[in-house]
């Protein structure tokens, strides 16, 4: 069995390997699929997932996974806008938002979608991971996006290796459900 994962995202390829490392093999397929404006993540996850599927060639299996950023004194600000945020201001502007706050929570969330079945009717199943944590000045060169602004446990996600990131994460705890699923459907 292989794991076809469309992203254009190396760090969640990366902690995805690290995730199924001896249970399977992950494939990256590089599809930008369009993400639909709509407020929450599995909605967004779900369209992108079967999207993707219809425009390849809609027989194998695919997964997508959608996450964001939700810093609670900012009305969870980025949320649904985490990339466009990232790509616009960065991540030390958004740590300078968050440092004039007193309440420096934040919570990360992910949605994976796999599809599968008839494309004109597919099965879609979703799977989420949260985690809870503190914005903070930037620390570490590991990770990607926000990583260095988020502080789980005293340490920022950029100071975590991929496995130790997995274990605490948004994505490793999507990925765990998403793990049950497959070995029950085997
Ligand atoms: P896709 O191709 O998979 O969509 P993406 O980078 O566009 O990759 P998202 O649409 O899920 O990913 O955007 C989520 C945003 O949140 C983006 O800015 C990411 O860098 C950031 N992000 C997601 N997961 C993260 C994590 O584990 N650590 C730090 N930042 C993360
Ligand atoms: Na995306």
């Amino acid at each position: 069995m292989s794991l076809r994962f469309v992203t254009g995202n190396e760090g969640k390829v990366r902690e995805a390997r690290a995730y199924f490392d001896g249970i399977t093999d992950v494939e990256q397929v590089a599809y930008d699929y369009a993400e639909v404006q709509a407020d929450d993540l599995e909605t967004i996850a779900s369209r992108g997932a079967v999207e993707a599927y219809r425009e390849l060639d809609g027989t194998e299996p695919l997964f997508v996974e959608d996450s964001g950023l939700a810093i609670e004194a900012l009305g969870g600000f980025p949320g649904p806008y985490s990339a466009y945020v990232e790509d616009t201001l960065g991540i030390e502007r958004v740590w300078n938002l968050a440092a004039d706050e007193e309440n420096r929570r934040a919570r990360f969330e992910s949605v994976i979608a796999h599809v599968d079945g008839d494309p004109a009717d597919p099965d879609v199943e979703t799977f989420t991971g949260t985690v809870a944590g503190t914005i903070v000045a930037p620390r570490g060169e590991g990770g990607f996006g926000y990583d260095p602004i988020f502080a789980y446990n005293g340490a920022t996600m950029a100071e975590m290796g991929a496995t130790e990131k997995n274990a605490i994460s948004h994505r490793g705890r999507a990925f765990a459900t998403f793990a049950e699923w497959l070995a029950e459907d085997e």
